[in-house]
This record gives C-alpha cells, sequence and structure tokens, in this order.
C-alpha cells in the first residue's frame, strides 16, 4: 500500500495509465475510485500524524513571559501559545483530536466573557488566586487544580492576584467541529454577572452527598473546581495501603459525582502518583494522551523517545504508541485523553505490555 495515497495493493499500477481517462471523467461528476484511497481511509492500525512530544517548562515560559509584552488579553481575547504537535504544524492539535495551549494572565488582566460549544479544561501550572467564573459562579485557581468549562457555559477569568498565572487549556473543538456542531457567542458584558457565592457548587456536589431536589440534566460534572490539595491528599493516603499498579503507578480518574463516569462527556482526566523508585511496565492505547507534571522527576519512554521531565513540563503520547513511566523522586502526573468518546463509541483499545 501506498502510505499518502492509501492505494490497495491489488491494484495494477501499470493499468492505472489506461483509467486515467475514466478518473477524469468520473472526478467531473465529483465521482472518485475508491480502490486509489481504501486502504489509507480504514487502515490495519491506528495511523497519525502526531509524534511524541515534549515541552520543557523552562524553555517555554519565556515565550509567555514574551507574550505579555506583546500582547494584551483585551486584544488576544485569551493569551494562549498553542502547543502544536510537530507533526501536525499549524493544525492546532497537541493529538489528532485534542486541542492544548498554555495561556497567560497577568495581574489586573480580565479574560472577557463568551461561550462556544467546545468544552475546555484547565489545568493550573503557576500562580495563585485567578478566578474563572463559570455559568454564574466564581472559583479561584490553585495549582494543580482541575476546573472546567462545559460546553456552551459563559465563562470569563481574571488575576487578582500578584503575580503571572498560567494554566493548560484542553479542549475538544476538533471533534466538535469534526461533527460540524460548533457555536460561540460573546458576552454583551465584558464579564457576566455571578449569581452563587464561591464554593456553591463544591457544597451541592462535592462531599458525597446531593440536594434531593436537584435535577441533573448536563453530560458535564457540577464540580467545576477539582482543587489539588484534596487530590493530592487522595492519592497519597492511597499510597499508603493500596498496592502499586505495575503499569500507572496510583492512578485516579475524576469523576462525576452525578454519575460516576468522566468528569467531562468528551475528555478523560486523571491523576497518578508515582512512588519514588517506580519503574512502570508499558503499555497502549488508542487514546493519545497528554501529560502534565505537576511533581516530581522522572522519565517516560514514549515508542523510541525518551523524555525526562520536571515539575510543569508537558509532553504527548500519540494514539496505540507504547508509554512506559519511571520516577525518580515521588511524581504526580495529570493526563486527559479523548477516552470519554472513545469509550462512548466503543472504539477504546488498550494493551498492557
Ligand atoms: C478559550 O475559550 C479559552 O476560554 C482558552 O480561556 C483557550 C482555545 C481555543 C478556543 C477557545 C478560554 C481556547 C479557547
Amino acid at each position: 500500500m501506498d502510505q499518502d495515497t492509501g492505494i490497495l495493493p491489488s491494484v495494477d499500477l501499470a493499468a492505472e495509465a489506461g483509467r486515467s481517462g475514466f478518473y477524469q471523467r468520473a472526478g467531473a461528476q465529483h465521482l472518485a475510485p475508491l480502490w486509489r484511497v481504501l486502504h489509507g481511509l480504514v487502515t490495519d492500525e491506528p495511523v497519525t500524524r502526531c509524534v511524541p512530544a515534549h515541552w520543557r517548562y523552562a524553555q517555554v515560559r519565556p515565550h509567555l513571559m514574551e507574550a505579555c509584552r506583546l500582547i494584551s488579553t483585551e486584544e488576544a481575547e485569551r493569551r494562549v501559545l498553542v502547543l502544536e504537535n510537530p507533526g501536525l504544524p499549524g493544525a492546532s492539535r497537541i493529538t489528532q483530536s485534542l486541542f492544548a495551549g498554555l495561556q497567560v494572565i497577568l495581574p489586573g488582566e480580565v479574560a472577557p466573557a463568551h461561550r462556544h460549544a467546545a468544552s475546555a479544561l484547565r489545568f493550573i501550572v503557576e500562580g495563585r488566586d485567578a478566578y474563572t467564573a463559570v455559568a454564574g459562579e466564581k472559583t479561584r485557581m490553585q495549582p494543580g487544580d482541575f476546573v472546567i468549562t462545559p460546553s456552551m457555559t459563559w465563562h470569563d477569568h481574571g488575576n487578582e492576584g500578584s503575580a503571572p498565572m498560567v494554566w493548560l487549556d484542553g479542549l475538544d473543538m476538533h471533534i466538535v467541529n469534526l461533527l460540524g456542531a460548533s457555536f460561540r457567542e460573546g458576552h454583551p458584558g465584558r464579564v457576566q454577572a455571578i449569581e452563587r457565592p464561591e464554593g456553591a457548587a463544591m457544597a451541592e456536589a462535592g462531599c458525597n452527598l446531593l440536594p434531593v431536589d436537584q435535577v441533573y440534566g448536563s453530560p458535564t460534572s457540577p464540580i467545576f473546581n477539582y482543587p489539588y490539595e484534596r487530590t493530592r491528599e487522595a492519592l497519597h493516603r492511597l499510597s499508603r495501603f493500596r498496592a502499586v499498579n505495575a503499569w500507572h503507578g496510583h492512578k485516579m480518574r475524576y469523576v462525576n459525582p452525578v454519575t460516576g463516569g468522566w468528569a467531562m462527556p468528551t475528555m478523560a482526566t486523571w491523576m497518578q502518583l508515582l512512588p519514588r523508585g517506580f519503574e512502570g511496565r508499558p503499555c497502549r492505547a488508542t487514546d493519545g494522551t497528554v501529560f502534565v507534571v505537576v511533581e516530581g522527576r522522572g522519565t517516560s519512554l514514549v515508542g523510541g523517545e525518551r523524555f525526562d521531565w520536571a515539575p510543569h513540563d508537558i509532553f504527548v503520547v500519540p494514539s496505540w504508541v507504547p508509554v512506559q513511566h519511571s520516577a525518580q523522586d515521588d511524581a504526580v502526573l495529570f493526563s486527559y485523553s479523548d477516552r470519554a468518546v472513545q469509550e462512548k463509541l466503543g472504539l477504546l483499545r488498550e494493551e498492557m505490555l
């Protein structure tokens, strides 16, 4: 098979010249021969141009700070540097299906309110006390927090702290766009009205209790900030009594407390603790996955590549590429992928090697 065209091996290439007139005449009627593209459309195994990649935060950060000197949040709407997969330049993709970017907001700045069909996750990298407001409620964000903006909810951000705030934005707009389902609206005001006290969502749904008179219609978790303080404590407590998983260390998934399913309908999210000296076994899965290093140092072998990572680094494991983690210190990794979609469609495959 020709890797680029997907032409079938059974097709006689010498005979193809004699068919070119037919291809032209059929093409004029917007008809094309499947046998020239079939194996590129339906591949034996996952084929993606997405490659393993690693962004060292020490090398990324100066560019974020330079962007702050060059453009305001007002002008940019969102001051984000896109993490472009090197195999997919210009596509605003970190995996085949997902977006990742690093957003920076300076003290006193506001990122104006808007809403869109794409869902977003924020994973806080550095800084303290910037807020995001989602559907009428504010939450202040701290490093390691996992924050959700559900589809079509108004959201604006502001930095009321004293230092630049940086977070990773993960979005599913490529999935939304694939389906032709994109909508976006700017808010008539610069920021939305705040209608609920800070902490309301956590009180309603974050304590293993749900109000008896609440009806849940959204496929997204009602918790929109999963604070690192609580996540970290859960992982460390778990690690004291529970056997370590040979592939993942101590790995937990973020759940929607209403359904027990993923916190978001499209993007699956996890946090894992790799105890000091952990030497993981390799595994692979069909969901290309983005990792953010929260704490500690370690190494991940991704296909043939070796990534030696440190706090705030980001790396990506493409679909079906084996990955194997090891940790020098107690290390904590956040990750997200399109697994929530793949599971719903019955497409997910995973191999523990
Ligand atoms: C967006 O709305 C945000 O709201 C961040 O902070 C990144 C990347 C692409 C499209 C929309 C935000 C985004 C985005």
